[in-house]
């Protein structure tokens, strides 16, 4: 352990930054006693550090390629803002399906964790509605506790929005709960929902997603030339209570999905950050970006920064035209969120991708 924290602070001075270590990462005990987010090697660690009395640890998860290729392509798909296509009910309902469950996912290299997530894919489906819509989202839960599904930002009937206890109560393992609202103009914009109940816990082992509330006719103004959404994310490996773990689209870098566009192109990037804790401050390398929305509100005055600060649950739609060509780094500043726990193969990882401007 001391080795990896002097190559870890090695890794952040060659980032010209400073103290980059991550906190808690092998003094505290097991943050479950199945330990659903921890990774086998680092287990064996924690075991030495607190004594032989804690339950023996969950071996890691194996996958295979092909599912590691699926859960690669997910990520692309929910950049490119592909979403779950609904069930129509008769009379006109749309209808989708979560379904909480945990499963193994790989989140760099080879870094496999047991993860808890919708549909089993992290984050969850990109849900997209129109203003109109009646919306049926049907939740099963086939996970070891309770969970709710809370929809962050949208007003919808109190006995829908996932509070458990007020009033619904939380949805036991092996049931299911119907969410029904109808999506109002309160609703437009760039949402996200998320597990309610042991969130610090749920949020992070993988249960949240995008909700995507379009207006019923789309003004000329909203229609971008490339829509891109990137949900930054963390898991707290380890037995970690802190989050150690920095995810864009549930991977880290450098399996991050990078996003290649043609210079001229104007880029509507969606940012959510789907973090229980941590704030974040994203910055593309060599642009500047307009914020052009937040939590879903359009802003009358649009700023040009050049470093977007997102808080726990926040949404922000930022505009920019990729008027260079070349790679750019689309990462968080905040330096303890670009190291990968477990990697020595690469010095940089965590919440960072490569947005590639081409001729
Ligand atoms: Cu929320």
């Amino acid at each position: 352990m001391r080795r990896r924290r002097l190559k870890q602070a090695a890794v952040a001075a060659a980032w010209g930054f400073a103290a980059a270590l991550l906190g808690g990462m092998c003094d505290v005990a097991l943050h479950r006693a199945d330990a659903p987010i921890a990774s086998g090697a680092t287990t064996m660690d924690m075991q030495n550090a607190t004594g032989d009395d804690q339950p023996p640890p969950t071996p890691p998860p194996s996958l295979t390629k092909a599912q590691i290729q699926a859960e690669e392509q997910d990520a692309v798909n929910l950049m490119n803002e592909v979403a779950l296509k609904p069930r129509i009910l008769p009379g006109g309902v749309k209808q989708f399906t979560l379904t909480g469950s945990k499963f193994g996912w790989n989140f760099y290299r080879n870094v496999n964790l047991w993860a808890w997530g919708y549909n089993g894919q992290i984050p969850g489906p990109l849900i997209r509605v129109q203003v109109g819509d009646r919306v049926e989202i049907v939740v099963h839960n086939d996970l070891p506790e309770p969970t709710t599904v809370h929809w962050h930002g949208l007003a919808v009937p109190n006995a829908m929005d996932g509070v458990p206890g007020f009033p619904e109560p939380a949805i036991q393992p092996g049931g299911t709960f119907v969410y029904r609202f109808t999506v109002t103009s309160q609703m437009i914009g760039t949402h996200w929902y998320h597990s309610h109940y042991d969130d610090d816990y749920q949020v992070d082992a993988g249960l949240n997603g995008v909700i995507i509330v379009d207006p019923k006719t789309v003004p000329p103004s909203m229609r971008h030339v490339r829509d891109v959404l990137f949900v930054l994310g963390a898991g707290k490996q380890d037995g970690s209570d802190n989050e150690n773990t920095f995810l864009i689209n549930g991977k880290a870098y450098p399996d991050t999905p990078q996003l290649t566009v043609k210079r001229g192109t104007t880029v509507y990037l969606r940012i959510v950050n789907a973090c229980a804790e941590t704030f974040h401050a994203m910055t593309i390398d060599g642009y500047d970006v307009k914020i052009v929305a937040e939590d879903g509100q359009p802003q009358p005055d649009p700023q040009t920064v050049s470093v977007v600060s997102i808080a726990p649950s926040e949404t922000v739609d930022v505009e920019f035209t990729a008027n260079r060509t070349g790679t750019f780094p689309f990462h968080d500043t905040v330096a303890s969120s670009l190291i990968n726990p477990n990697d020595d193969a690469d010095p940089v990882g965590g919440m960072m991708t490569l947005i590639h401007v081409i001729p």
